[in-house]
């Protein structure tokens, strides 16, 4: 039996509020449609994130109506759960397609393990969407036990209810100790407080399909085959560089083989940075050429009456490939402000704590204040 493996479509995504990723959600759906018939796959695997936002436009809810029903269209059978960004009401919406198609979604964790299992001739696959820190909490009987240790032990009821069938595969949109990150990941969901042990996925099942972080790879450290599959497209500059795969599973005499499968990308994102006088048109009209989203982040003195001028001259060349334009100046002083984005809360924290005492805060501090955004992003999403 063969399986396709994908996750993370954000389909709504925008960057910076006005550059829609439509065309590069749509190039991806399409190069996935083709890789179903081809490879005669019989079972897609959509591990979550399938929304960018949890109240998603008509647009993108259009979009991903269109896929599936397409997949049903051709005989494939999809298997779709609610990732963090998702709405577990929203995709609950979803769950009636069942009646008319081969469309079968798991909006939430199930209270009954019972209810969390997708069954597929001698396959199994065990649902279990992300699990959010309040409905865990809610279904765990030992309050008192870490976010992490109670969701290794929900895993661990869901192996038991699948050790019957020949195949076992588990479908989950969560984050794990030992994967590497991209970027574009929620910080909350990422923080090592919320991370789940690789080593606590159970070893009855073969395959782990994940979904989450953004980078496809396959993580160290459990029994079974786990991977994500990572994003369909670069999902924002954090991705920039990085390749695009779809995993392929095929089950075959008692075993899980995988197949990373490369994506092409409709627009590669790039970062420029211009430097103080450097030539605007030599280094972007070569930029402008080629099928990109392009970030440039330009540095100018403010003394410089041309500023304004050089900044027309980039949205000029770029135009709607323009997705940013960052304005650093060079004669210091600035105010503190969130001008370097990579500076996360902690370290703006870190860096107004310098400003203000003169001195770095407490080690203790520290770890409290990453604490409670951890928790309240985490509460919050
Ligand atoms: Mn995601």
């Amino acid at each position: 039996m063969r399986l396709l493996h994908i996750s993370d479509l954000h389909a709504g995504k925008r960057l910076y509020e006005h550059v829609s990723r439509k065309e590069d959600l749509l190039y991806a759906l399409e190069q996935v449609f083709r890789i179903c018939k081809e490879e005669g796959v019989e079972l897609l695997l959509i591990a979550g994130d399938v929304f960018d936002r949890k109240n998603p436009d008509f647009e993108s809810q259009e979009i991903v109506l269109e896929f599936l029903t397409e997949l049903n269209s051709v005989g494939l059978h999809t298997l779709l759960i609610a990732g963090n960004h998702d709405s577990y009401d929203f995709m609950k919406i979803y769950k009636s397609l069942k009646k008319l198609a081969n469309i079968h979604v798991f909006d939430r964790p199930a209270r009954n393990v019972s209810e969390a299992i997708f069954e597929y001739g001698d396959l199994k696959v065990a649902c279990l969407p992300y699990p959010d820190e309040r409905v865990i909490t809610h279904l765990h009987e030992e309050k008192e036990r870490s976010y992490a240790e109670k969701v290794a032990q929900y895993m661990r009821a869901l192996a038991q209810e699948v050790n019957d069938a020949r195949y076992r595969v588990l479908l989950s949109h969560l984050m794990l100790d030992k994967a590497w990150i991209t970027g574009s990941e929620l910080p909350s969901t990422v923080s090592p407080y919320y991370a789940v042990r690789a080593d606590s996925i159970p070893e009855e099942f073969h395959y782990a399909a994940l979904g989450h972080v953004h980078r496809n790879q396959r993580v160290e450290g459990a029994v079974p085959k786990v991977y994500y599959s990572g994003s369909l497209y670069q999902i924002d500059f954090s991705e920039k560089g990085m390749k695009k795969f779809v995993n392929l599973v095929v089950l075959e005499d008692g075993l899980a083989r995988v197949e990373q499968i490369g994506l092409s990308l409709k627009r590669e994102l790039i970062e420029i940075k211009l430097k103080e006088g450097e030539d605007i048109e030599r280094v972007l009209e070569p930029v402008a050429a080629k099928e990109v989203l392009v970030k440039v982040q330009m540095r100018v003195n403010m003394k410089d009456t041309s500023y304004n001028v050089k900044k027309e001259r980039v949205q000029r060349i770029l135009g709607d490939k323009l997705a940013r334009l960052e304005v650093e100046p060079v004669d210091g002083g600035e105010p503190l402000s969130l001008r370097d984005e990579s500076l996360s809360l902690l370290g703006l924290y870190e860096e107004f704590h310098k400003r203000k005492y003169n001195s770095e805060p407490a080690g203790e501090l520290k770890e409290l204040f990453g604490k409670l955004i951890d928790k309240v992003s985490h509460e919050t999403g």
